[in-house]
């Protein structure tokens, strides 16, 4: 038997020896995470009906639609099995009582930082979490209802950019198929994820006129509190708009600068080099084309900006040579 279904049936064993499981994800959840916790939620139910599964953490807003967490008390956690997906760091886990349950399971794709739980399943060449739990309900051949299917596949579909991504395989779609199959309406998910806010739209069109970019092809947008208020949005919304900045010829790598009161948080994106050491080197991390960094105020930008301009140079000087 190869490791990942060694490890697939720890874990079911870990659900099935339980009453009481606690789904945990990361902080600042996106469709990928709240896809994960509720999915797995419903999948657990639809095969153990007997068992108290709650989803634990933050609210996701651009994804209420599949679900938002039940919350719990303290004393549930005694004895209780806590299961953490979409969570590459421990200090990312929201919310921090993961540690008070009686085992510990991480489920997720992203690249291990600091290794956690008692049982651990990472596969960093996933595309989603959720694509892992189906692979898990698959292999184990686990009951999968529509219920279960639904936000597995919003995960997916929202962590791959629709299937855009290179991280996207062949048993990407296998797994979507399989969901599909189980009756997931593909035109019901992209009503709920395509159609945007005439607020957002129209802070779209602010990004499109005001980004900059340096000399070599980082094009980047500061998203200032003022702009966040004069366009009335949240600042998940605000922070969403990296994407807008995605797809122009000669700028493979770009930006966005979430400022907050306390911190300035940077969304950098590449279709081009791999970032995350670039991350790293600015407190942050995540995944080779999509990361995720920290600077303390805005006089550190041009440092910032200087390190991402090198690192386009370089891209771009190494398509040279290639020629
Ligand atoms: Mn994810």
């Amino acid at each position: 038997m190869d490791n990942k279904k060694k490890t697939f049936k720890k874990i079911l064993k870990a659900i099935r020896d339980h009453e009481t499981i606690l789904i945990h994800g990361h902080v600042r959840p996106d469709g990928d995470c709240i896809g994960s916790q509720i999915g797995l939620k419903k999948l657990i139910l639809a095969n153990f009906p007997e068992k108290k599964v709650k989803v634990v953490g933050d609210v996701c807003e651009y994804c209420k639609f599949v679900g938002v967490p039940d919350g719990a008390e303290d004393e549930e956690y005694r004895g209780a099995l806590s299961i953490v997906v979409d969570c590459g760091n421990a200090e990312r886990i929201s919310d921090q009582r993961y540690k008070f349950g009686d085992t510990l399971v991480k489920i997720d794709h992203h690249v291990e930082d600091t290794p956690y739980g008692d049982i651990s399943y990472v596969e960093d060449s996933a595309g989603s979490c959720t694509q892992i739990i189906t692979d898990f309900a698959r292999q184990m051949k686990l009951m999968m209802t529509l219920d279960a299917a639904y936000p597995l596949y919003v995960g997916m579909v929202t962590d791959t950019g629709r299937f855009r991504f290179d991280s996207v395989t062949s048993t990407t779609f296998e797994d979507a198929a399989y969901l599909l199959s189980c009756g997931v309406n593909i035109e019901d998910v992209d009503n709920h994820l395509s159609v945007t806010t005439l607020k957002t739209l129209k802070l779209q069109g602010y990004v499109l006129s005001n980004f900059k970019a340096t000399d070599n092809g980082y094009a980047y947008i500061c998203m200032t509190q003022d702009i966040v208020k004069e366009y009335g949005v949240t600042n998940e919304e605000a922070a969403n708009q990296v994407s807008t900045l995605a797809g122009i010829e000669g700028y493979p790598v770009w930006g966005l600068f979430m400022e907050y009161p306390d911190e300035i948080r940077i969304r950098i994106r590449s279709r081009g080099p791999e970032i995350k050491t670039l991350a790293n080197k600015y407190n942050g991390g995540g995944h080779e084309k999509a990361a995720g960094a920290h600077l303390d105020n805005w006089e550190q930008l041009p440092d910032f900006l200087n390190d991402v301009d090198q690192l386009v140079k370089q891209y771009k000087d190494s398509l040279v040579k290639e020629d």
